[in-house]
Parts: structure tokens; C-alpha cells; sequence
């Protein structure tokens, strides 16, 4: 099965180069068998994120040099303000330099100590920043979102009725806000269906809470519900966007993601007191409410990129690769979270290494092994990211899923790029037994997985 070819063709390249086993030996071994530590040039294939790797197009390198850098007012800010209005309808338009400060500001804003915040499944940092204003974030998606092996066409709902019952049993008093993950980073790139945002919306309404969305993979939502959705088939990705948009109150945005740049993101609110507060705290911690952190160039490659995911034939071809890895690694038998998802593909590393025990760290295993034999940098979304000591017994509390991340960032990759990677796992799969566990020897209190230094065990 082949997915369409690249609508684009190349006009710039930059090389990459494969070292020998030897080096990357030596390189993981000196990184504290960490992938974090890795020198990038040391990468054949990178692989850790889709956030902020996005090849730009020539259209967008053509707007950087139309940035307008006046400290107020820029021209790139208008042109910007006007793009997202357009396509996801709030009134007002907050921007940032990148996502987590867009959920900094919203919390910052809208939630109290001891308040709660339900999605479906929070991303870290959404997560981290609710804490850090003394919020609960609370994950309720449904049952098969959690099933790495259930097929069912959006693994990204939230559980409305859970949702319910939440807000019945703490109280809508305590929930200033609940947002929806658009796709569902955490919960494996799955996709959020637009009946159940409607859903969502009509439950919410009857308690006064707004809608949040977490937009920072809205083009490939949207591209899901055209392909999966009935009644969606004939609309745009555009009008998509602009419905389900139409059922939220405002949005946080990465727009290292779907808006196709290396920098840039944004709060959009349609509530006249938050923006004005977020705006306040902007000023604070970003910069003027006209660049928030940003240069005008970068506010025009955002407003250009915001336009392009839109783009049918790309977003064809964006979700056909992705779905072409794990489809070959499905073909040969490795154990991946189902459906594929839209940005990544995400290895069972627990059915992959079942010889080694989550004590041992499988997927951070995966990840080393990986690199070492194949200069491909991948993710481990497991036990080193996860496991947290019970502060009551001093027992190890191990997450469900070890998982590899395989996340493509946009435009980058070529079709046989693609297929080195499905053709280094499978041939890894084959000879997975030599693959050890491994053991930390340093790690950090918080957010270890960054830093933490391990090493081989036996
Ligand atoms: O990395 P930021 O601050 O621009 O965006 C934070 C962020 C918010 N929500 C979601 C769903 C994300 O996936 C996200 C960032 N994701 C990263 C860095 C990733 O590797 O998936």
C-alpha cells in the first residue's frame, strides 16, 4: 500500500548523515543511555517530536522577510489576529511563544487551588500547568482510548457520561473550565469526533462551564472526522475546523505542530475578562499583546502555516505516511497502538521486549536500541517518563503502557525515509532478544525522563 506522494517537491535540503554503530556506541554510552543527551547531528533519523520540526514552505520563508519588528502594532499581528479568527472564530487573540505559555495564562486566569480540570487525556505540560496553580487535572477518556489494541474510529472521545458524573459529584463551582485534546497526544495521536464535542458542548452548557480546546493538532482532527465521520464527507477541513470551533469557548495552541513553524502559539478566548487579564500577564511574562514573545516575522510564517495544514492534499498525504509506517510494521507482526494515529506511531514496547520487566525500563530500552543499531531517535512513553514512588509503602508504581513514540514531524521525511525506519524495527524485531533492560543511576525529582542518566544491566 503506497499513500499519496509528497504533494510538495523539495526546494532546500539539509543533510544528514549516518554515523557507524561504533560512534553512536560511544554516544549513548557518554549520553548516560539517554536520547535527550544526544548531540542531534549524531541522528539519522529524528524522530522524538513533531513539535516544532516542520519543514516550512517557500511561502513562509517568503513571509519572514515581510516581518514588520515594530515593538507595537506590527502588520504581521494583524495578518495574524485576522488568519486565526477566521479560521477557529474567537474574538480575541492572544500570542505566544509557544503552547504551554498559552495553558499558563488561561490557568493562570481561570483556575484556583483545589479546582478541577477535566479532558480527555491532559498532555504534561497542560497537566503541569494546571498543578502549578493548584488545579486537579483529570483525565476522562472513554474505555477503548486506553486499549492499545481496540479499534473504534476516535480513541480520543471523552467519556461524556464520566463527565457528568464528575462534575455532579465535585460540583460545577469547582470547574472552572474543561478542554478537549484535538488529537489526543497521550491517549496515542487518536482523533476527537465532532458529535462528541457537541456532546461535550450541550453538557457542559446546562452547567455554565466553558469548552476549552486544546488545538495544537486541529488540522489532523479535522482531516479524521472528514475520512471517519458521517455527514462530513463533502465539508472542507476548513469548515470542519470552523464548526467544531464554533462548540468551544477558546483554544490553546502549539502551533508547532498544525501551524507548520519551528516557533509560535496562541491563547483564543471569546471571554472578555480572561483575554483581559491573560493580556495583563502577557504583558508581564511575554511582551506586548501585538508579538507575545514572538518576532513579526515569526507571527507571519504562524499565519501562513495556520492556512497551509489546511490544505487537503497535504493533510492526505501527512495522515497517509504516518499510517504507512505502522501499517508495514503492522504487516510484519510489531505490536503498535490501533488505529495509527496522526502524528506518530506508538510501539507496545511491553509486547516488543517481554522479556525484559518494566523494572528495566522496555521502552527506554526500545529507544537505546534504536539509536545504537539504526541512528533513529525515538520517544519512550513509559516507566523512566511515568513510574512514581508510593510515598506511603515506597513501592514503584508502574504505568500500563510502556510505549515508543514514533512521531513524524511535517514535511521532513520522504517515503523511503519511512521505510528505513519500518525496515530497522522489523529487523530489530527479529533479533530483539540481545536487546537488555537497563537500570537509573542518577535522576532528577521532577521530570526525570529529561535528564535522567541510566545504564546497561547484566
Ligand atoms: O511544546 P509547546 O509548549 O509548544 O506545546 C505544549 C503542548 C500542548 N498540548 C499538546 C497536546 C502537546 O502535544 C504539546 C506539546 N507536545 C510536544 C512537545 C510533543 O512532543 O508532543
Amino acid at each position: 500500500m503506497l499513500f499519496p506522494a509528497e504533494p510538495f517537491k523539495i526546494k532546500v535540503v539539509e543533510p544528514i548523515r549516518k554515523t557507524t554503530r561504533e560512534e553512536r556506541d560511544r554516544l549513548i554510552r557518554q549520553a548516560g543511555y539517554n536520547v535527550f543527551n544526544l548531540p542531534a547531528e549524531s541522528i539519522y533519523i529524528d524522530l522524538l517530536t513533531d513539535s516544532g520540526t516542520s519543514a516550512m514552505s517557500d511561502n513562509q520563508w517568503a513571509g519572514l522577510m515581510l516581518g514588520d519588528e515594530s515593538y507595537a502594532g506590527s502588520r504581521n499581528y494583524y495578518h495574524f489576529e485576522q488568519t486565526v479568527r477566521e479560521i477557529f472564530g474567537f474574538r480575541h487573540v492572544i500570542p505566544t511563544h509557544q503552547g504551554r505559555m498559552a495553558e499558563n495564562l488561561l490557568f493562570s486566569v481561570a483556575v484556583k487551588p483545589g479546582d478541577y480540570v477535566p479532558n480527555n487525556i491532559h498532555f504534561d505540560t497542560t497537566r503541569a500547568n494546571v498543578e502549578h496553580k493548584g488545579g486537579i487535572a483529570v483525565d476522562l477518556v472513554i474505555d477503548e482510548g486506553r486499549d492499545p489494541y481496540v479499534e473504534h474510529p476516535f480513541k480520543g472521545n471523552i467519556d461524556v457520561q464520566k463527565l457528568e458524573r464528575f462534575i455532579e459529584e465535585v460540583g460545577p463551582e469547582r470547574v472552572p473550565l474543561a478542554m478537549l485534546t484535538v488529537t489526543n497526544n497521550s491517549g496515542g495521536g487518536q482523533p476527537v469526533s465532532m458529535e462528541n464535542v457537541r456532546q461535550t458542548k450541550r453538557l457542559l452548557e446546562r452547567y455554565g462551564i466553558p469548552l476549552i480546546i486544546d488545538a495544537c493538532r486541529f488540522a489532523e482532527n479535522c482531516y479524521f472526522i472528514k475520512e471517519r465521520e458521517p455527514g462530513y464527507e463533502r465539508k472542507t477541513v476548513a469548515e470542519i475546523a470552523r464548526e467544531l470551533f464554533g462548540y468551544a469557548d477558546g483554544c490553546t495552541m502549539s502551533a508547532k505542530k498544525d501551524g507548520l513553524v519551528n516557533i509560535g502559539g496562541f491563547l483564543a478566548l471569546n471571554n472578555e475578562e480572561w483575554a483581559e487579564k491573560a493580556t495583563q500577564l502577557l504583558i508581564l511574562v511575554e511582551g506586548f499583546p501585538t508579538y507575545g514573545g514572538l518576532a513579526g516575522r515569526d507571527l507571519e510564517a504562524m499565519a501562513r502555516g495556520l492556512r497551509e495544514v489546511l490544505d487537503e492534499d497535504y493533510l492526505r498525504f501527512r495522515i497517509g505516511q504516518v499510517r504507512y509506517l505502522g501499517q508495514l510494521l503492522l504487516e510484519a507482526g510489531i505490536p503498535i497502538v490501533r488505529p495509527v494515529g496522526g502524528h506518530a506511531v506508538y510501539i507496545d514496547a511491553k509486547a516488543f521486549l517481554p522479556h525484559i520487566p518494566q523494572a528495566q525500563f522496555p521502552g527506554q530500552a526500545l529507544v537505546v536500541a534504536l539509536y545504537r543499531e539504526y541512528g533513529i531517535r525515538a520517544v519512550e512513553i513509559g516507566s523512566l517518563m511515568f513510574a512514581r514512588r508510593d510515598p506511603k509503602t515506597g513501592q514503584t508504581i508502574y504505568p500500563e503502557l510502556e510505549l515508543v513514540r514514533l512521531a513524524i514531524p511535517r514535511r521532513v521525511y520522504t517515503t523511503m525515509h519511512m521505510n528505513y525506519v519500518a525496515e530497522s524495527i522489523i529487523d530489530l524485531y527479529r533479533r530483539r532478544d540481545q536487546v537488555r533492560g537497563l537500570r537509573i543511576v542518577y535522576e532528577a525529582p521532577v521530570l526525570r525522563h529529561f535528564t535522567a542518566r541510566l545504564e546497561e544491566v547484566g
